[in-house]
């Protein structure tokens, strides 16, 4: 959904929520490849506040906004509840979703979209690569820490926002029903990221062999563990609050730990244009699986810290899939900023790919290590 947002529209949502306030400023923030998300200031409301994220939720990619509020509020009463049990502050550490004035979490707007609202936390940074491996072992603590926190949490009670998200042989049939149609003509422009993905394809089955045999426990996981899906205080450069909480479902630990791999230990950014920049860094994969391991705390049976490596080279596979797919269809579910943006992120997830297989017992090690120690 790439419709502009007018400032009409705009009031119309802040009155929705907020009453009478006057929209002060907004920004547009494009960190996210999904969503549309507005950094608003407003006349302080009656309860005060003034800043806040304003998200219009793709439709297309979220075809049910009101159940994935429903998760949303769930998960963020929850976590707030534990968060002030251990003596923090709910309203930084965790997500607060505003009401429109209606009581509904979320708001229907007058073009048929629906919005919904965040308080902005102060004083925090977004990370789009680390400056140094203290950074992502911050990261790995966050999201290890968060899957601890939402261990208990009851989770029949949540919907599946995207059905078969990280199920990477789905991913594959689905990449193979683009390329057999290839709409634009697109295929001819990447044949050697096609004969990867083609050449790799014993990746989507064992995670297939893993999900049909129950080999790993289903727990309650965030499924898009990005470095830029966690807020650091800019004081103390700690990770604070997890965000994105859009795919929050049950999975498997070794995909939540295996995103971040993907996008935080590479040395590169996701859409790096120069490939020999490109590559898996062992210094950030030890600070990450440090972190991870850590804020699980013992939670992760044997069977999954030995596939933790295999969830990395998993999701960065089939991220590099989806990319690649986007690419072939025309480029509707990732937002880009330039012609084959998604053929460049594919070919750095099949860099990243291919590194990892030659890392592979290096990387084995380095879990077992910290496996031990945590
Ligand atoms: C999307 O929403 P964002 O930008 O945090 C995507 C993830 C991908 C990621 C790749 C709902 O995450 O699955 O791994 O892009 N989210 C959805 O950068 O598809
Ligand atoms: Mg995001």
């Amino acid at each position: 959904m790439n419709k502009t947002i007018s400032p009409q529209l705009v009031a119309e949502v802040v009155e929705a929520f907020f009453g009478p306030v006057q929209v002060e400023s907004y920004k547009s923030n494009r960190v996210g490849h999904i969503n549309d998300t507005l950094e608003v200031r407003v006349s302080p409301t009656q309860e005060g506040y003034q800043h806040f994220i304003f998200q219009r939720i793709n439709q297309e990619v979220f075809t049910k906004p009101v159940e994935l509020m429903e998760n949303i509020v769930g998960v963020t009463r929850f976590l707030g509840e534990k968060i002030q049990e251990r003596g923090g502050n709910p309203n930084r550490e965790a997500l607060s979703v505003f009401q429109t004035q209606a009581g509904q979490f979320y708001y229907l707007d007058s073009e048929g979209a629906y919005w919904r609202v965040y308080l902005y936390i102060e004083d925090t940074i977004c990370l789009q690569q680390v400056d140094t491996s203290e950074d992502l072992y911050q990261s790995g603590l966050a999201f290890g820490q968060f899957q601890n926190l939402l261990a208990d949490y009851p989770a029949e009670t949540l919907h599946e926002t995207i059905p078969h998200f990280h199920d990477t042989w789905k991913r594959l049939e689905d990449f193979k029903r683009v390329l057999e149609a290839d709409p634009l003509g697109r295929a001819k422009t990447c044949q050697a990221e096609i004969d990867f993905v083609l050449g790799h394809t014993e990746i989507a089955r064992y995670m297939k062999e893993i999900l049909d045999q129950k080999a790993l426990p289903l727990r309650v996981t965030h499924n898009d563990t990005k470095l830029n899906n966690v807020l650091f205080d800019k004081e103390t450069r700690q990770a604070l609050c997890v965000v994105d909480l859009d795919t929050i479902m049950p999975g498997l630990s070794i995909n939540d730990y295996g995103d971040t791999i993907r996008f935080g230990a590479s040395s590169a950014l996701e859409d790096e244009q120069d490939l020999s920049l490109v590559q898996l860094s062992l210094w950030l994969f030890s600070s990450y699986t440090r972190g991870f391991l850590e804020g699980v705390s013992g939670q992760l049976t044997p069977a999954e810290i030995a596939h933790l490596p295999f969830g990395a080279k998993a999701m960065t596979y089939e991220c590099g899939m989806r990319f690649l797919a986007d690419y072939l269809e025309g480029d509707h579910y990732f937002r880009i900023a330039r012609p084959q943006h998604n053929l460049d992120r594919a070919r750095t997830q099949f860099k990243l790919v291919a590194d990892m297989e030659a890392k592979d017992a290096q990387m084995r090690e380095i879990v077992a290590q910290y496996a031990e120690q945590a």
